[in-house]
Parts: structure tokens; C-alpha cells; sequence
């Protein structure tokens, strides 16, 4: 996983995930997309990170420290909105 990358934990059919992908594709931002349902890895990474099944989650990476894990794909939203204006 590249360190300094926001990673959408998402999957397909979800309508919150494809809600909050279109939003990140407006606004142009460099996103991961990580699929739970296809892989393993990306389930249990959050799971246990994250701290619970339920997509879509944003991964927001700290330089100094433990990522920040961001679940409601309204509050994802607005915080990449922010992020845009600023
Ligand atoms: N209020 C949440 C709802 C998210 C939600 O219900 N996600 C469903 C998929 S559509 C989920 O993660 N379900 C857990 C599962 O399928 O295991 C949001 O807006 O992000």
C-alpha cells in the first residue's frame, strides 16, 4: 500500500460506495480504491484497523503516526470537499 495515499475501502453494488466515488472523481482526488469483497486482505486490514465491516471507509494517512480511518460516506464526502477548497 503506498504510505501517503487515501484508500477507499469499498464494494461493488454498494450504493454509498459508487455515491462517494462519483464525489471523488469530481473533485479529482488521487484515491486507492480497496475492494473487501475481492480481496481478503483488504477485508481483514479493515476489519481490524478500521475497527468494523462497513464500506464505504477512507483510509487517511498520517505522516507521523497511525492512519485515521473515516466511516459515513457523507462525512468522507465532506471531508474531501474541504480538503478541495482549501
Ligand atoms: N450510513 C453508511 C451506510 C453504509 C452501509 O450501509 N454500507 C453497507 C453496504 S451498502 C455495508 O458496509 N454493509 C456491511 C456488509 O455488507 O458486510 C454510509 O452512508 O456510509
Amino acid at each position: 500500500m503506498k504510505k501517503n495515499t487515501f484508500a477507499l475501502y469499498k464494494m461493488s453494488h454498494c450504493p454509498y460506495c459508487i455515491k462517494t466515488i462519483k464525489a471523488i472523481k469530481n473533485l479529482k482526488i488521487d484515491v486507492e480504491y480497496k475492494d473487501i469483497n475481492e480481496s481478503e486482505k483488504h477485508n481483514k486490514t479493515l476489519i481490524q484497523e478500521g475497527g468494523k465491516r462497513q464500506v464505504p471507509c477512507l483510509r487517511i494517512p498520517n505522516e507521523n503516526g497511525a492512519p485515521t480511518w473515516l466511516y459515513e460516506s457523507g462525512d468522507i464526502i465532506n471531508f474531501l470537499t474541504k480538503l478541495s477548497v482549501n
